[in-house]
């Protein structure tokens, strides 16, 4: 759908049933379910964040206990699959030069990389460069690369709440090494809220990629402009 039309608003129904087969881990029907709204022209991103919230309530039920680590596997599978499917209807922007650059990885401890995966997919649907340094990645890492490619922006993912000691320390190791720089390092993923930020100091914290991209689009036109 492109970005002039107006959005069609999904039956609460048929969004309800989307939810429901992905956090009861329906891999074939979910994805069946993805694949017919999309193709009657129901937004992408919209579609999108109803994937992620099917995926959530497993996180809740494991929380709970009522699901095993094979339920997190099986919803990474049916998230890794949807968003592929999505991403190949992202808009993207034709230029001949680059937007700009961006090094990202997900942090020490952390092998969360979906999230990652699809902010890196929409900031190049967008126009940027993107050096992907993976999962795990060492604070030290985010250092050296962000010394040796001079990015526009660090951008670093962390889903767990036990790494956001790493974070905060890539956080400032990264700021020390380029104490200059301005808007450098974005950090995102669902653990992270306001409070959390007040700890690991990124200059901006996100928990949807859209607005990130956004973000570094808005900032990079000040820095430059
Ligand atoms: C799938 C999944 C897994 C898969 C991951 C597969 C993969 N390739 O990524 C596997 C099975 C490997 C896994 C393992 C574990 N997981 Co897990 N996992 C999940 C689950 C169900 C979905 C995560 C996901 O992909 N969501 C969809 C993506 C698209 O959403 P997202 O990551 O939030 O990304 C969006 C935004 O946050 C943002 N974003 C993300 N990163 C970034 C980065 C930047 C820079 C920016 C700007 C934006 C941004 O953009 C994305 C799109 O908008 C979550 C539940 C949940 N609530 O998220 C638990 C969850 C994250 N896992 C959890 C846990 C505990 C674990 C394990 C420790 C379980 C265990 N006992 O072994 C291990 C840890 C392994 C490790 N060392 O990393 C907990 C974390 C709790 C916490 N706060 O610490 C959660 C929340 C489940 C729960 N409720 O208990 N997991």
């Amino acid at each position: 759908m492109s970005d002039s039309q107006p959005k069609k608003e999904i039956p609460p129904a048929e969004k309800a049933l989307l939810i429901e087969l992905i956090s009861s881990l329906q891999e074939k029907d979910s994805l069946r379910q993805l694949k017919k709204l999309h193709q009657e022209g129901y937004d992408t991103e919209e579609l999108l964040t109803y994937c992620m919230e099917g995926v959530r309530r497993v996180g809740v039920g494991f929380e709970k206990g009522e699901y095993y680590i094979s339920a997190l596997i099986m919803a990474g599978e049916i998230m890794r699959q949807s968003a592929e499917y999505l991403n190949s209807f992202l808009p993207t922007v034709r230029s001949a030069k680059e937007l700009g650059h961006i090094l990202l990885g997900t942090i020490k401890g952390d092998i969360h990389d979906l999230g990652k995966n699809i902010l890196k997919d929409m900031l190049i649907c967008n126009g940027f460069k993107v050096t992907d340094l993976g999962v795990d990645v060492p604070p030290q890492t985010f250092v050296e690369k962000a010394l040796e490619l001079e990015p526009d922006f660090v951008a670093i993912s962390c889903l767990l709440t036990n790494c956001l000691g790493n974070l905060a320390e890539a956080v400032e190791m990264v700021r020390k090494a380029k104490p200059q720089a301005k808007d450098l390092i974005i950090v995102g993923g669902n653990c992270l809220d306001e409070l959390i930020n007040d700890h690991v100091k990124a200059d901006r914290w996100f928990t949807d990629a859209a607005l990130a991209v956004q973000f570094c689009k808005d900032a990079l036109e000040s820095k430059k402009g």
